[in-house]
């Protein structure tokens, strides 16, 4: 059996490891697990990750959560090119060191962002709540500050001279935030259009500004490098789902779930 990887593409840490597997050559099975119809959340899922989390990986009876476990894992298993996680003693540090920082610094918050401006919209059929949306993102910023401003004015990627895992997990989660965007179907009172309404609308592509790479130029010189580096094509095929706006029809197919995934949101972003 083929090392299996359990991902939904929506998902940046997902992301990573498609890339990572792709621009590798790592031969898996892609399993896929929609957040979105709660599948993380079913029996078959959980004795993969009892968490309910994705990305997971099944290798024989072998079970892994947790993106940077499973990138490094890759990289190891698969002795991937030098540069992704570099043998130098200290380049390899500056690498570790990012991946344990990112966790708090980037991903929580990041997270956070994408919740607001999208998930939360599309499943509550509500506009996006701009006030909590600007919360959240101020954040985000010290981080943002921080690889503009200091780590990207001394050198051309986040740990070293060249690509490595520290700019692929940071480069899906600034793309979450900076460019996934809703379908609406909100009229100008904002308020959430009648399920009556809903099959002969036809919704509006809405997005929240975040361009986070408009703000800080020299992350935007950044993400054009690891672009390449990756190349654009592959970077497409993995940020298709994210870069398509949703489709509100599409959380209206299971309104009990809509609703469970509400409240979960809801609470995690209050
Ligand atoms: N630190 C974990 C984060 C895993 C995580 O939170 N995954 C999200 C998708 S990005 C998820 O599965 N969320 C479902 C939930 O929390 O219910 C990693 O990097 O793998």
């Amino acid at each position: 059996m083929p090392l299996e990887l359990f991902l939904d593409l929506y998902s940046p840490p997902c992301r990573a490891i498609y890339i990572f597997a792709k621009k590798n050559g790592i031969p898996f099975e892609f399993r896929p697990v929609e957040l979105g119809r709660g599948e993380h959340l079913k029996p078959e899922f959980l004795k993969v990750n009892p968490l309910g989390k994705v990305p997971a990986l099944r290798d024989g009876d072998f079970l892994l959560a947790e993106s940077v476990a499973i990138l490094l894992y890759l990289s190891r298993k698969y002795q991937t090119a030098p540069y992704w996680y570099p043998p130098d003693l200290q380049a390899r540090a500056r690498v570790d060191e990012y991946l344990a920082w990112q966790h708090t610094a980037i991903q929580l918050p990041a997270t956070n962002v994408y919740l607001c401006k999208s998930l939360l919209p599309h499943f509550s059929g509500q506009p996006v709540d701009t006030v909590r949306l600007d919360r959240l993102l101020g954040k985000l910023k010290p981080a943002l500050q921080h690889l503009d401003q200091e780590v990207l004015a001394a050198k051309p990627f986040l740990a070293t001279e060249q690509v490595s895992l520290a700019d692929l997990m940071a480069f899906t989660e600034l793309m979450q935030v900076s460019f996934s965007c809703l379908f609406a179907l909100w009229g100008h009172s904002g308020h959430r259009a009648e399920s009556s309404a809903l099959a002969t609308l036809s919704p509006q592509p809405t997005a929240v500004g975040c361009d986070l790479f408009r703000d800080w130029p020299r992350l935007a010189a950044w993400r054009a490098r690891v672009e390449a580096a990756l190349g654009p094509e592959l970077v497409q095929d993995a940020h298709k789902l994210v870069l398509q706006p949703r489709d509100p029809r599409d959380a209206q197919q299971d309104p009990r779930l809509a609703q469970e995934l509400v409240h979960r949101l809801q609470e995690r972003l209050s």
